[in-house]
């Protein structure tokens, strides 16, 4: 099953560019998949654990008559320990989903985007029709969202599924 889904997104581009690597096959991970990602981002050498974490958030509505409608998130955050011990809890969330339809993969890849000498990372998620990267830059003790470098396709075409 997922190397069906694999074999899918080998044929589809990557949007992201500059001086990065492009997101490969094997950075791309399932939701359920939240084995640490190995990465040095603190620039010692050694690999640092980012711990991916899934949950759900569930809001209530408004009431319309006497149902109150209830709408179910779908949210993948990280946590990062370096090997000199230090924590970084949740320094980037991201909602993937909904009841209705999730992305498919995430992946998340080292690069120095503003070439300042600290590893940023780049977040990735997509799934056949669509795809969202974001560009986190990594502040010592936080990661900033890049704006303007996030190329967003929303989940519109959740029917996509059942269509020929
Ligand atoms: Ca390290
Ligand atoms: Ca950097």
């Amino acid at each position: 099953m997922f190397s069906y889904l694999l074999l899918t997104f080998m044929l589809l581009p990557t949007n992201f560019s500059g001086n990065c690597r492009q997101i490969e096959d094997h950075d791309r991970r399932g939701f359920d998949n939240i084995k640490p990602i190995l990465l040095d981002i603190d620039g010692d050498g050694k690999p640092d654990d980012i711990t991916p974490r899934v949950y759900s958030v569930t809001t209530i509505g408004k009431r319309h008559g006497k149902n109150r409608r209830t709408y179910v998130s779908h949210w993948i955050t990280f946590d990062l320990r370096t090997t000199e011990g230090r924590r970084l809890r949740s320094f980037f969330r991201y909602q993937y989903g909904t009841e209705i339809a999730d992305y498919w993969v995430y992946a998340l890849i080292p690069c120095d985007v503003n070439k300042d000498g600290r590893m940023d990372l780049i977040f990735y998620s997509g799934d056949d029709t669509s795809a969202e990267t974001i560009v986190l830059i990594n502040k010592g003790n936080r990661f900033k969202v890049l704006p303007g470098k996030s190329e967003h396709s929303p989940l519109s075409q959740i029917s996509k599924n059942t269509q020929q």
